[in-house]
């Protein structure tokens, strides 16, 4: 053991660099770190490939990025002192103020001292001999740990289309998750933003005030976004937050999506449109996710969700003063928040401006990207300055970066050849020990993050003390229980209408990936209690093994009895 190892049990590695290796120092990687070292006394390292903490609120540096979750639930609930000495300015953070908020969650907790900056996992494989994992980094050095840890986040992997000519472009382009550091000025220039999920959506609006001599929106598929209405947090709201706090965080970690919002009615299928308009319109006025509880059955009854479709619909033809344009961005292939539901400030405002124009790229698709701007099949449109807010490689797509092997020469890239397999979204057969913070097959994109990451951290962390106090050497689930999980997955999320449409739940937005629903839809409550009940039950579906001669000799497996909503 190296460091500052004080736990007594660790006796089965002695041998390792590390007791544990955590990959990624964002909300995951922060907690995982504290609860290893400061609660268990364990030796662990956090290796980080950007200069300084924060994830996904490190890379998104685009102007308008800003959390959809209301800040005082976005936030670590774990540690009293972080949550009184933190006061958050607006109703939604902006991306500078979650970054500062995690760099000082950092210093409070001195986490700092064990994260390798500016160097990236590279590999990972898991030695049979000695039950223990080596990982590599691009720096050519490789330690060794009992434990392997990914916090990679769900979307860290950018994507861009492979557009002929792309690297021709002589202007200034990038990826939203790619952003410079330095200010980037649109005043006077041609810009195009391609791309209208969530981060589109938020950057096309802040572009288009800053004075760009024209900005062009190239969609695929109009989406439907509710205004989050943001606005500065006074003193009062504050104490407010401060007096209830610890009861807010408690309905949120209880909920389906991790919002402590109240959910409204049933379901709207035999209401008629009037009355749907009264229920929404409180919610819509009020702004952000409240609105998406306005109806249980959203996600599960067609002519629910049909009727909140047309509502919001409806606002984007109020707002939008151009008629055809409005149609245009109204969403008419799929229902709402079957894809990942944007917040708005501005967003159809914006195109009442006269220096924004909108090409719809299936009418008029992208044939190439030349040294001054687009080529589409009616003409060219020349740029100054090109913005991909084309998305992620999500869920998956960096853990796949990483070469991970496991035992018998398994990679995760040939487990995960027809889509993730997992237990839980935690931990995979065939990988002993390593554990997936927010993984696939778990709420995660689902929730609101940082409760799901607490559930998980607070899962995995509890896990490992379990297997230090009982002198276990190794967790594996068994085949039967990762098979059961992933059935399970699929099926809940058949019983939905997430699947109903193309999107990158379905990893359907990346090109040859397999199409499969790949985060958990079964609720984050429900979820939560299942995780904690497998534990419970003796780590259910788990062989665990004292020593790693042992390894691989699956038992009988008994039914499993934890899994519910079928
Ligand atoms: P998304 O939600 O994946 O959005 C990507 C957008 O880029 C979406 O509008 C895509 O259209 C569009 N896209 C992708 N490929 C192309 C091509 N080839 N041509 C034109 N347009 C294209 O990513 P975001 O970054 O907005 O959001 C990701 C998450 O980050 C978000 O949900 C938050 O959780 C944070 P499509 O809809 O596929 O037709």
């Amino acid at each position: 053991m190296s460091e500052t190892t004080s736990h007594d049990s660790v006796g089965a590695t002695a041998g390792t660099d590390y007791d544990a290796i955590i990959v990624g120092a964002g909300f995951s990687g922060l907690y995982e770190l504290h609860r290893l070292r400061d609660e268990l006394g364990l030796s662990v390292k956090v290796i980080e490939k950007a200069d300084d903490v924060g994830g996904t609120w490190y890379w998104n540096r685009y102007p308008g990025a800003r959390c959809d979750s209301e800040s005082h639930i976005y936030c670590y609930s774990f540690n009293e002192d972080i949550l009184q000495n933190w006061e958050w300015s607006e109703r939604y953070p902006e991306q500078p103020e979650v970054l500062e908020y995690l760099r000082f969650a950092a210093d409070e907790l001195d986490l700092r001292r064990n994260i390798e900056f500016e160097t990236e996992v590279t590999s990972a494989a898991f030695d049979e001999d000695s039950g223990t994992w080596r990982i590599s980094t691009d720096d050519g050095e490789t330690v060794s740990s009992q434990f392997f840890v990914t916090a990679v986040g769900c979307l860290s992997e950018p994507y861009i289309p492979d557009f002929e000519g792309i690297e021709s472009f002589e202007g200034f382009w990038t990826h939203t998750g790619k952003w410079p550091h330095e200010p980037v000025d649109f005043e006077g220039k041609r810009v195009a933003v391609i791309g209208t999920g969530a981060t589109g959506i938020q950057v096309i609006p802040e572009v288009a005030k800053s004075d760009p001599e024209h900005l062009t929106v190239f969609q695929r598929t109009p989406n439907y976004a509710v205004p989050a209405r943001n606005r500065p947090l006074d003193d009062d709201d504050w104490e407010l937050i401060q007096s209830n706090y610890d009861e807010i965080l408690q309905r949120a970690h209880d909920s389906g999506f991790g919002f402590p919002f109240e959910v409204g009615q049933e379901t709207a299928a035999d209401m008629t449109m009037e009355e749907v308009e009264e229920a929404l319109e409180p919610r819509w006025q009020e702004g952000g996710f409240r609105f998406l509880l306005a109806f249980e059955d959203l996600l599960v009854n067609e002519e629910t969700n049909e009727k909140v479709s047309e509502f919001l619909r409806g606002k984007i033809r109020e707002t939008v003063d151009d008629p055809e344009l409005a149609e245009k961005l109204a969403p008419k292939d799929h229902y709402y928040a079957t894809k990942r539901p944007p917040l708005h400030t501005d967003y159809y405002e914006t195109y009442n401006r006269d220096n924004v124009s909108l090409v719809d790229v299936t009418e008029n698709p992208i044939e190439r990207i030349t040294p001054d701007g687009v080529q589409t099949a009616d003409g060219h449109h020349d740029f100054d300055m090109i913005i991909y807010a084309t998305g992620f490689d999500a869920m998956t797509g960096t853990l796949l970066q990483i070469d991970i092997e496991g035992r018998d020469g398994l990679t995760l890239e040939e487990k995960w050849e027809d889509g993730p397999q997992t237990y839980l979204g935690l931990t995979l057969h065939g990988f002993p020990n390593m554990f997936t913070i927010t993984g696939p097959q778990s709420p995660s994109v689902l929730s609101n993050m940082p409760v799901s990451i607490e559930h998980h951290v607070e899962w995995v962390s509890d896990t490992i003390e379990h297997l230090v106090d009982n002198d276990i050497q190794l967790i594996e689930p068994t085949k039967a229980a990762e098979e059961a999980w992933t059935t399970h997955n699929r099926q809940v999320a058949e019983s939905t209408l997430y699947t109903t449409v193309d999107s990158w739940y379905m990893n359907e937005n990346i090109p040859d990936k397999p199409t499969v629903f790949t985060p958990y839809p079964g609720g984050v409550d429900l979820y939560h209690d299942t995780i904690l009940e497998v534990a419970e039950k003796g780590y259910e579906g788990f062989e665990l093994t004292e020593s790693v001669q042992q390894l691989g000799q699956e038992g009988e497996q008994p039914q499993l009895s934890v899994m519910k909503g079928d």
